[in-house]
């Protein structure tokens, strides 16, 4: 009887206790999700608040980004072709001029001098979009992917990444999982090493921005633009680059409202948000606080939805940014792939329990195009 009894526990103790090679166990918890207190300088930022807690199952997480080495294999096994390299259908966005559809990425490029940070449209002043921009070619057309073999992936989408995490029999984290991991612990600390930028005075522990943003990179930190993964210490998890370096992909819809929504109907393993939202719902929902949104906005192509994004990236800046922090969020789109995203893969520890976040449907990437509302 001993023995039947310790053959039926064996299968959970393997899954438990074995991971993965190149992913860590994360041991399931309730945590307190977001920043309480706000980054230093900065007015309270909405879509980070309020802090709550949340509580998230067993997941195994990938210690290090996905680099261009591993998804050179994935392209290899399959023929994958990113959005970038494909371009954009002018089936799919008819009013769209032909030059916007061409394939390419937006390449980060420090303009020449100062410029004014908060103004509108600032962005387009470093960002530049660059045809035959991709994670073959991510610094543009003339780069390319020598010497830089362990660089984190960019230039890719969420469906690009999700394609790569399918076929890597994994999947993208949600934003809960990745907080979760990314702190490492350290419950409502600012940064995932704890509350002090430089905690001996000098020494960086992730890829930011250093020197005068955009236009003057210092690269006090070690590396102007990307880093090799594992360039700076691991997290209390042993995970890399969990601040900084490059944004990570995240398997939830992005909205700035969606923890004022959750804590009105919290969930184990929240999958966020059931349906996506663009720039422009969201340039409204700012305006005038609500999501009244007209229906020429709500007619949304799915590529045009936005996913969370975390982690923040070698641009992140204290007087602009200030995103490499565990609780701070952003988003991507995909028709912007850029080149300061990637993201890490995670694994359920048991496929497909019940509650679990495997459960997902990624309904972003339904084929027919059609129409993806809110509420
Ligand atoms: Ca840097």
């Amino acid at each position: 009887m001993k023995r039947l009894i310790l053959l039926a526990a064996l299968p959970g103790l393997l899954f438990a206790e074995k991971a993965p090679k190149g992913m860590v166990l994360i041991k399931g918890t309730t945590y307190l999700r977001g920043t309480a207190k706000g980054a230093p300088g900065f007015p309270p930022i909405t879509e980070e608040q309020p802090a709550h807690k949340v509580t998230v199952s067993d997941f195994y997480i990938e210690t290090h980004e996905v680099t261009n080495a591993q998804f050179q294999k994935f392209v290899e096994a399959t023929g994958y072709v990113t959005q970038a390299e494909r371009g954009w259908s002018k089936k799919d966005f008819p009013m769209a001029p032909p030059e916007a559809l061409r394939p390419g990425a937006l390449i980060f490029s420090g303009p020449p001098s100062a410029v004014e940070l908060q103004a509108q449209g600032a962005e387009w002043q470093w960002w530049k979009f660059v045809e035959g921009g991709s994670w073959k070619h991510p610094l543009g057309p003339d780069s390319d992917l020598k010497g830089r073999e362990n660089y984190p992936v960019v230039c890719v989408t969420w469906e690009d990444a999700n394609a790569y995490a399918k076929w890597a029999g994994k999947r993208l984290p949600t934003e809960s999982e990745w907080e979760l991991a990314a702190r490492g612990g350290k419950e409502g600390q600012l940064y995932v090493w704890g509350n002090e930028k430089l905690p001996d005075g000098k020494t960086f522990l992730a890829n930011m921005f250093t020197g005068e943003f955009p236009h003057y990179d210092t690269a006090k930190d070690g590396f102007a633009g990307a880093a090799p993964i594992k360039s700076y210490p691991p997290n209390a998890f042993g995970l890399y680059d969990m601040a900084g370096n490059v944004w990570e992909h995240c398997s939830d819809y992005y909205r700035p409202d969606t923890y004022s929504d959750f804590i009105k109907n919290p969930t184990d393993n929240p999958q966020g948000p059931r349906n996506g939202v663009s720039q422009p719902m969201i340039g409204w929902f700012m305006n005038r606080g609500n999501w009244d949104v007209p229906t020429e906005l709500k007619n949304q192509h799915p590529l045009s939805l936005l996913h969370v994004t975390r982690g923040g990236s070698f641009l992140c800046h204290d007087t602009y940014c200030l995103r490499y922090r565990p609780g701070a969020r952003h988003y991507s789109e995909s028709l912007a792939p850029a080149n300061h995203t990637g993201f890490r893969c995670a694994k359920s520890v048991v496929p497909a329990a019940k509650g679990n976040s495997s459960e997902r449907k990624h309904d972003s990437g339904k084929k027919d195009g059609a129409p993806n509302g809110i509420k």
